[in-house]
């Protein structure tokens, strides 16, 4: 299993943890909702909203796994303060995605959409940067239902519930909109180093107003 694989434990030196973080035992399980049911048949990831060329794209659960794929070591942040160093993810690199898919140069945006509605938004740096997966592995493993099987996003320089598990879609959008967490009281940029957990703590320009 994952945890045995990676660093656990007091080695690991305190200037890698963002403040407020501490490394847990194991890997948690952590989301809102129930873990969807795969069906190879049915499943699609969908790119729309504002594509270069106003086309909309999809990949078969066939067609995706033949996309190309990087491995790429960072530590995972969750901002209920458990941090996972030395993850290890295998996937298709956002920024592929982004090649395959061109955004409109007036994207400055996305929102990542899974099963059942779940959904975050980010810039589209943080989409794009290195490091950002559509992870279909975690440390040498197909990635297990609960962490987001079959493919499941990984921005680790954010706040974990950027990383949405369950991925079906990725929305193109030309201003920011706020997630579900982002609606609900999460900070809409998420940077762990800066602690940015919450909404009220959202300077003016880092996030769309609040709707009651
Ligand atoms: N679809 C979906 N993705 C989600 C969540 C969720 O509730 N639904 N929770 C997020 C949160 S808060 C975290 S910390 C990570 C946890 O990933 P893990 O369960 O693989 O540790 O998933 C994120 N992705
Ligand atoms: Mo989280």
């Amino acid at each position: 299993m994952p945890s045995t694989v990676r660093r656990r434990g007091t080695s690991v030196p305190e200037k890698r943890l963002p403040p407020g973080q501490y490394v847990p035992r194991g890997w948690p399980v952590l989301h809102y909702g129930p873990v969807p049911r795969f069906r190879p048949g049915k499943w699609d990831l969908r790119v729309y909203g504002a594509t270069a060329t106003g086309e909309r794209y999809r990949w078969t659960w066939e067609e995706f796994q033949r996309l190309p794929v990087e491995t790429v070591e960072s530590d995972f942040h969750c901002v209920t303060k458990f941090t996972l160093p030395g993850m290890v993810w295998e996937g298709v690199p956002g920024a592929t995605l982004t090649e395959l898919a061109p955004p409109d140069a007036s994207v400055t945006h996305v929102m990542v959409w899974a099963d059942f509605g779940y959904s975050a938004n980010l810039r589209v740096g943080d989409f794009v940067a290195d490091g950002t997966l559509l992870a279909t592995g975690a440390v040498g493993e197909p990635l297990t239902p609960e962490h987001g099987f079959p493919v499941r996003l990984v921005v680790p320089h954010l706040y974990g519930w950027k990383s949405v598990k369950w991925v079906r879609a990725i929305e193109y959008l030309t201003a920011d909109k706020r997630g579900f967490w982002e609606e609900r009281g999460y900070h809409n940029v998420a940077d762990p180093w800066s602690e940015k957990r919450y909404s009220y703590q959202e300077e003016a320009g880092e996030g769309p107003p609040l709707t009651p």
